[in-house]
Protein backbone atom coordinates (compact mmCIF):
# COMPACT_ATOMS: atom_id res chain seq x y z
CA UNK A 1 0.00 0.00 0.00
CA UNK A 2 1.31 3.58 -0.97
CA UNK A 3 1.12 6.15 1.74
CA UNK A 4 2.17 9.17 1.38
CA UNK A 5 5.34 8.68 3.95
CA UNK A 6 6.22 5.71 1.66
CA UNK A 7 8.10 7.13 -1.94
CA UNK A 8 7.31 6.23 -5.59
CA UNK A 9 9.95 3.98 -6.62
CA UNK A 10 11.09 3.20 -10.58
CA UNK A 11 13.76 1.20 -12.04
CA UNK A 12 15.08 -1.23 -13.84
CA UNK A 13 15.74 -5.02 -13.49
CA UNK A 14 17.22 -7.32 -15.42
CA UNK A 15 16.46 -10.92 -15.51
CA UNK A 16 19.82 -12.67 -16.07
CA UNK A 17 20.62 -16.40 -16.28
CA UNK A 18 21.80 -19.76 -18.80
CA UNK A 19 19.20 -20.32 -21.57
CA UNK A 20 16.02 -22.24 -21.16
CA UNK A 21 16.21 -21.34 -16.77
CA UNK A 22 12.55 -20.07 -17.45
CA UNK A 23 13.63 -16.49 -18.13
CA UNK A 24 11.08 -15.02 -20.12
CA UNK A 25 7.98 -17.50 -18.55
CA UNK A 26 8.93 -15.57 -15.30
CA UNK A 27 8.72 -11.81 -17.05
CA UNK A 28 5.27 -13.06 -18.43
CA UNK A 29 4.04 -13.87 -15.16
CA UNK A 30 5.38 -10.99 -13.45
CA UNK A 31 3.28 -8.96 -16.18
CA UNK A 32 0.38 -11.43 -16.28
CA UNK A 33 0.85 -11.21 -20.57
CA UNK A 34 2.84 -13.46 -22.66
CA UNK A 35 5.01 -10.49 -24.22
CA UNK A 36 8.19 -13.11 -24.17
CA UNK A 37 7.90 -16.55 -26.51
CA UNK A 38 9.07 -19.20 -24.36
CA UNK A 39 9.58 -22.80 -25.73
CA UNK A 40 11.41 -25.95 -24.83
CA UNK A 41 14.52 -25.31 -26.90
CA UNK A 42 17.36 -22.50 -25.69
CA UNK A 43 18.09 -19.22 -27.79
CA UNK A 44 14.09 -18.84 -27.91
CA UNK A 45 15.56 -14.74 -26.81
CA UNK A 46 16.81 -13.13 -29.04
CA UNK A 47 16.29 -9.48 -27.78
CA UNK A 48 16.00 -7.57 -25.54
CA UNK A 49 12.63 -7.31 -23.83
CA UNK A 50 11.43 -4.83 -22.38
CA UNK A 51 8.46 -5.04 -19.76
CA UNK A 52 6.75 -2.97 -17.83
CA UNK A 53 4.75 -3.20 -14.75
CA UNK A 54 3.26 -0.64 -12.76
CA UNK A 55 2.03 -0.63 -9.26
CA UNK A 56 0.77 2.43 -6.56
CA UNK A 57 3.99 1.75 -5.08
CA UNK A 58 6.59 1.81 -8.03
CA UNK A 59 7.09 1.32 -11.61
CA UNK A 60 9.29 -1.85 -12.41
CA UNK A 61 10.83 -1.92 -16.08
CA UNK A 62 12.30 -5.80 -16.17
CA UNK A 63 14.57 -6.64 -18.96
CA UNK A 64 14.50 -10.12 -20.37
CA UNK A 65 17.56 -11.23 -22.30
CA UNK A 66 18.91 -13.89 -24.40
CA UNK A 67 20.87 -16.68 -21.92
CA UNK A 68 24.37 -16.16 -21.77
CA UNK A 69 26.41 -19.23 -23.19
CA UNK A 70 30.10 -20.39 -24.00
CA UNK A 71 29.64 -20.58 -27.75
CA UNK A 72 30.14 -17.29 -29.23
CA UNK A 73 31.22 -18.90 -32.88
CA UNK A 74 28.19 -17.66 -35.26
CA UNK A 75 27.79 -13.73 -35.63
CA UNK A 76 24.59 -14.22 -33.79
CA UNK A 77 25.60 -15.47 -31.17
CA UNK A 78 27.99 -13.35 -30.23
CA UNK A 79 25.28 -10.73 -30.42
CA UNK A 80 23.12 -12.92 -28.06
CA UNK A 81 25.79 -12.76 -25.63
CA UNK A 82 26.30 -9.01 -25.88
CA UNK A 83 23.03 -8.27 -25.51
CA UNK A 84 22.33 -10.27 -22.22
CA UNK A 85 25.83 -8.52 -20.82
CA UNK A 86 24.40 -5.16 -21.37
CA UNK A 87 20.90 -5.16 -19.81
CA UNK A 88 22.44 -5.72 -16.29
CA UNK A 89 24.87 -2.54 -16.90
CA UNK A 90 21.96 -0.33 -17.48
CA UNK A 91 19.64 -2.39 -14.51
CA UNK A 92 19.41 -1.34 -10.80
CA UNK A 93 18.46 -4.64 -9.45
CA UNK A 94 19.65 -7.96 -11.15
CA UNK A 95 17.98 -11.39 -11.24
CA UNK A 96 19.66 -14.63 -11.34
CA UNK A 97 17.80 -17.08 -12.41
CA UNK A 98 18.55 -20.81 -12.22
CA UNK A 99 16.78 -24.10 -12.95
CA UNK A 100 16.19 -25.33 -9.83
CA UNK A 101 18.26 -26.23 -6.98
CA UNK A 102 21.54 -26.61 -9.12
CA UNK A 103 24.49 -24.64 -9.18
CA UNK A 104 27.37 -25.58 -12.07
CA UNK A 105 30.65 -23.27 -13.64
CA UNK A 106 27.97 -21.92 -15.68
CA UNK A 107 26.41 -19.93 -12.64
CA UNK A 108 29.29 -19.34 -10.94
CA UNK A 109 30.85 -17.36 -14.19
CA UNK A 110 27.05 -15.25 -14.45
CA UNK A 111 27.96 -14.46 -10.60
CA UNK A 112 31.74 -13.37 -11.42
CA UNK A 113 29.79 -10.88 -14.18
CA UNK A 114 26.69 -9.73 -11.76
CA UNK A 115 28.80 -9.10 -8.55
CA UNK A 116 31.31 -6.61 -9.54
CA UNK A 117 28.18 -4.40 -10.71
CA UNK A 118 27.38 -3.79 -7.28
CA UNK A 119 23.79 -3.47 -7.83
CA UNK A 120 21.80 -5.91 -5.35
CA UNK A 121 21.52 -9.40 -7.17
CA UNK A 122 18.24 -11.73 -5.97
CA UNK A 123 19.08 -15.64 -6.62
CA UNK A 124 15.51 -17.00 -8.08
CA UNK A 125 15.03 -20.54 -8.12
CA UNK A 126 12.76 -21.78 -10.81
CA UNK A 127 11.42 -24.89 -11.43
CA UNK A 128 10.26 -25.94 -8.31
CA UNK A 129 7.68 -27.94 -9.30
CA UNK A 130 9.86 -30.34 -10.61
CA UNK A 131 11.60 -31.52 -7.89
CA UNK A 132 9.86 -33.63 -4.69
CA UNK A 133 11.64 -33.21 -2.22
CA UNK A 134 11.37 -29.69 -1.13
CA UNK A 135 13.39 -29.80 1.78
CA UNK A 136 16.56 -29.39 -0.40
CA UNK A 137 15.94 -26.06 -1.38
CA UNK A 138 16.87 -24.62 2.13
CA UNK A 139 20.67 -26.69 2.08
CA UNK A 140 21.16 -25.48 -1.28
CA UNK A 141 20.14 -21.70 -0.31
CA UNK A 142 22.42 -21.75 2.75
CA UNK A 143 25.34 -23.47 1.06
CA UNK A 144 25.09 -20.88 -2.07
CA UNK A 145 24.72 -17.77 0.17
CA UNK A 146 27.35 -18.65 1.95
CA UNK A 147 29.85 -18.20 -0.51
CA UNK A 148 28.07 -15.45 -3.05
CA UNK A 149 26.53 -12.29 -1.52
CA UNK A 150 22.95 -12.45 -2.93
CA UNK A 151 20.71 -9.87 -1.36
CA UNK A 152 18.28 -12.31 -1.31
CA UNK A 153 16.71 -16.10 -2.48
CA UNK A 154 13.16 -16.73 -3.60
CA UNK A 155 11.77 -20.13 -5.12
CA UNK A 156 9.23 -20.04 -7.91
CA UNK A 157 7.64 -21.68 -10.12
CA UNK A 158 7.51 -19.36 -12.94
CA UNK A 159 5.22 -21.31 -15.42
CA UNK A 160 2.29 -21.46 -12.48
CA UNK A 161 3.44 -17.85 -11.16
CA UNK A 162 3.82 -19.30 -7.77
CA UNK A 163 6.50 -17.15 -5.82
CA UNK A 164 6.14 -14.36 -8.27
CA UNK A 165 4.15 -11.63 -6.22
CA UNK A 166 6.11 -12.18 -3.42
CA UNK A 167 9.33 -11.58 -5.99
CA UNK A 168 8.09 -8.22 -7.08
CA UNK A 169 7.34 -6.82 -3.92
CA UNK A 170 11.26 -7.59 -2.98
CA UNK A 171 12.27 -6.00 -6.42
CA UNK A 172 10.26 -2.95 -5.71
CA UNK A 173 11.83 -1.71 -2.40
CA UNK A 174 15.17 -2.30 -3.48
CA UNK A 175 14.30 0.07 -6.51
CA UNK A 176 15.58 3.84 -6.13
CA UNK A 177 13.10 6.32 -5.54
CA UNK A 178 11.55 7.86 -8.57
CA UNK A 179 8.68 8.54 -10.74
CA UNK A 180 7.39 6.44 -12.86
CA UNK A 181 8.71 6.84 -16.74
CA UNK A 182 6.16 5.01 -18.57
CA UNK A 183 2.45 5.46 -19.10
CA UNK A 184 0.02 3.38 -17.08
CA UNK A 185 -1.04 1.33 -19.83
CA UNK A 186 2.13 0.85 -21.18
CA UNK A 187 3.35 -2.55 -20.77
CA UNK A 188 6.41 -2.91 -23.29
CA UNK A 189 8.50 -0.96 -25.46
CA UNK A 190 8.47 -2.79 -28.80
CA UNK A 191 6.04 -2.38 -31.40
CA UNK A 192 3.34 -4.19 -32.57
CA UNK A 193 5.14 -5.36 -35.65
CA UNK A 194 8.26 -6.71 -33.80
CA UNK A 195 6.16 -8.68 -31.40
CA UNK A 196 4.15 -10.84 -34.13
CA UNK A 197 7.64 -11.37 -35.96
CA UNK A 198 8.45 -12.76 -32.51
CA UNK A 199 5.37 -14.81 -32.51
CA UNK A 200 6.02 -16.26 -36.09
CA UNK A 201 9.52 -16.92 -34.57
CA UNK A 202 8.10 -18.72 -31.55
CA UNK A 203 6.21 -21.37 -34.26
CA UNK A 204 9.62 -21.85 -36.28
CA UNK A 205 10.85 -23.05 -33.20
CA UNK A 206 7.92 -25.03 -31.33
CA UNK A 207 7.04 -26.79 -34.76
CA UNK A 208 10.20 -27.25 -36.45
CA UNK A 209 13.06 -29.84 -35.60
CA UNK A 210 16.02 -29.30 -33.26
CA UNK A 211 18.27 -27.20 -35.89
CA UNK A 212 16.28 -25.54 -38.09
CA UNK A 213 14.63 -23.02 -35.52
CA UNK A 214 18.38 -21.62 -34.94
CA UNK A 215 18.49 -20.89 -38.74
CA UNK A 216 15.12 -19.19 -39.46
CA UNK A 217 14.50 -15.42 -38.91
CA UNK A 218 11.56 -13.44 -39.67
CA UNK A 219 10.74 -9.91 -41.01
CA UNK A 220 7.87 -8.06 -40.83
CA UNK A 221 7.06 -6.78 -45.03
CA UNK A 222 3.16 -5.51 -44.02
CA UNK A 223 1.70 -4.36 -41.12
CA UNK A 224 -1.70 -2.49 -41.96
CA UNK A 225 -4.29 -1.56 -39.91
CA UNK A 226 -7.71 -1.48 -41.28
CA UNK A 227 -11.31 -0.97 -39.04
CA UNK A 228 -12.23 -4.65 -39.24
CA UNK A 229 -8.45 -6.37 -39.44
CA UNK A 230 -4.88 -6.41 -39.27
CA UNK A 231 -2.88 -7.54 -42.23
CA UNK A 232 0.59 -8.49 -41.54
CA UNK A 233 3.15 -10.34 -44.17
CA UNK A 234 5.63 -12.03 -43.08
CA UNK A 235 9.09 -13.27 -44.48
CA UNK A 236 10.64 -16.45 -43.05
CA UNK A 237 14.29 -16.27 -43.77
CA UNK A 238 16.17 -19.86 -43.91
CA UNK A 239 20.10 -20.12 -44.35
CA UNK A 240 19.82 -23.24 -47.09
CA UNK A 241 17.70 -23.80 -50.24
CA UNK A 242 17.04 -27.41 -48.71
CA UNK A 243 15.40 -25.72 -45.65
CA UNK A 244 13.16 -24.24 -47.09
CA UNK A 245 11.17 -27.37 -48.26
CA UNK A 246 11.18 -28.40 -45.01
CA UNK A 247 9.13 -25.28 -43.16
CA UNK A 248 6.70 -25.39 -46.23
CA UNK A 249 6.15 -28.91 -45.34
CA UNK A 250 4.01 -31.42 -48.34
CA UNK A 251 1.03 -29.00 -50.41
CA UNK A 252 2.47 -26.56 -47.39
CA UNK A 253 1.12 -28.36 -44.38
CA UNK A 254 4.15 -27.40 -41.92
CA UNK A 255 3.95 -23.46 -43.29
CA UNK A 256 -0.41 -23.42 -42.76
CA UNK A 257 0.30 -24.77 -39.13
CA UNK A 258 2.77 -22.31 -38.40
CA UNK A 259 0.48 -19.44 -39.86
CA UNK A 260 -2.45 -20.19 -37.93
CA UNK A 261 -0.76 -20.76 -34.46
CA UNK A 262 1.38 -17.28 -34.95
CA UNK A 263 -1.88 -15.74 -35.81
CA UNK A 264 -3.66 -16.78 -32.89
CA UNK A 265 -0.81 -15.64 -30.70
CA UNK A 266 -1.15 -12.29 -32.51
CA UNK A 267 -5.07 -11.82 -32.32
CA UNK A 268 -4.72 -13.03 -28.35
CA UNK A 269 -1.74 -10.73 -28.13
CA UNK A 270 -3.04 -7.60 -29.59
CA UNK A 271 -6.78 -8.15 -29.09
CA UNK A 272 -7.95 -7.59 -32.74
CA UNK A 273 -8.71 -10.23 -36.17
CA UNK A 274 -5.28 -10.57 -37.83
CA UNK A 275 -4.74 -12.09 -41.19
CA UNK A 276 -1.13 -13.38 -41.90
CA UNK A 277 0.63 -14.27 -45.06
CA UNK A 278 3.69 -15.88 -44.94
CA UNK A 279 6.81 -16.65 -47.26
CA UNK A 280 9.82 -18.32 -46.89
CA UNK A 281 13.13 -17.26 -48.81
CA UNK A 282 16.93 -18.26 -48.76
CA UNK A 283 19.65 -15.84 -47.69
CA UNK A 284 22.89 -18.25 -47.43
CA UNK A 285 24.41 -18.37 -43.66
CA UNK A 286 22.68 -15.10 -42.62
CA UNK A 287 23.40 -15.92 -38.96
CA UNK A 288 27.25 -15.17 -39.67
CA UNK A 289 26.38 -12.12 -42.12
CA UNK A 290 26.74 -8.73 -40.39
CA UNK A 291 23.93 -7.07 -43.05
CA UNK A 292 21.66 -9.73 -42.66
CA UNK A 293 21.85 -9.46 -38.64
CA UNK A 294 21.22 -5.64 -39.39
CA UNK A 295 17.91 -5.98 -41.52
CA UNK A 296 16.52 -8.44 -39.40
CA UNK A 297 16.86 -6.40 -36.36
CA UNK A 298 19.41 -8.43 -34.22
CA UNK A 299 22.11 -5.09 -34.34
CA UNK A 300 21.01 -1.53 -33.86
N1 LIG B 1 8.46 -27.22 -14.94
C1 LIG B 1 8.65 -25.92 -15.17
N2 LIG B 1 9.02 -25.50 -16.39
C2 LIG B 1 9.22 -24.19 -16.59
C3 LIG B 1 9.04 -23.23 -15.55
N3 LIG B 1 9.34 -22.01 -16.05
C4 LIG B 1 9.67 -22.20 -17.35
N4 LIG B 1 9.60 -23.51 -17.69
C5 LIG B 1 9.84 -24.11 -19.01
O1 LIG B 1 11.22 -24.02 -19.34
C6 LIG B 1 11.38 -23.85 -20.76
C7 LIG B 1 12.22 -22.62 -21.04
O2 LIG B 1 11.50 -21.47 -20.63
P1 LIG B 1 11.89 -20.02 -21.14
O3 LIG B 1 11.07 -19.06 -20.36
O4 LIG B 1 11.82 -19.94 -22.62
O5 LIG B 1 13.41 -19.96 -20.66
P2 LIG B 1 14.53 -18.84 -21.00
O6 LIG B 1 15.35 -19.39 -22.12
O7 LIG B 1 15.34 -18.71 -19.75
O8 LIG B 1 13.81 -17.59 -21.36
C8 LIG B 1 9.97 -23.75 -21.34
O9 LIG B 1 9.60 -25.02 -21.83
C9 LIG B 1 9.14 -23.36 -20.14
O10 LIG B 1 7.78 -23.76 -20.24
C10 LIG B 1 8.63 -23.70 -14.25
O11 LIG B 1 8.45 -22.96 -13.29
N5 LIG B 1 8.46 -25.05 -14.13
MG1 LIG C 1 13.91 -16.48 -23.03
Amino acid sequence: MSTESTPHRFGTVALVGQPNVGKSTLLNAMLGLRLSIVTPKPQTTRHRILGIVTRPDAQIALLDTPGLHRQTRRALNHQLNRIARQAPEEADVLVHVIDGPKWNDEDEAIWKLLAPLGKPVLLAVNKVDKLADKTRLLTFAAQVTREHDYAGVHFLCARRGDGVAVLLDDIAQLLPEGEAAYAEDEFTDRSERFLAAELVREQLMLLLGDELPYATAVEIEQFEDTAKITRIGAVIWVEREGQKGIVIGAAGAQLKKIGSAARRGMERLFERRVHLELWVRVRESWSDDAAALKQFGYTD
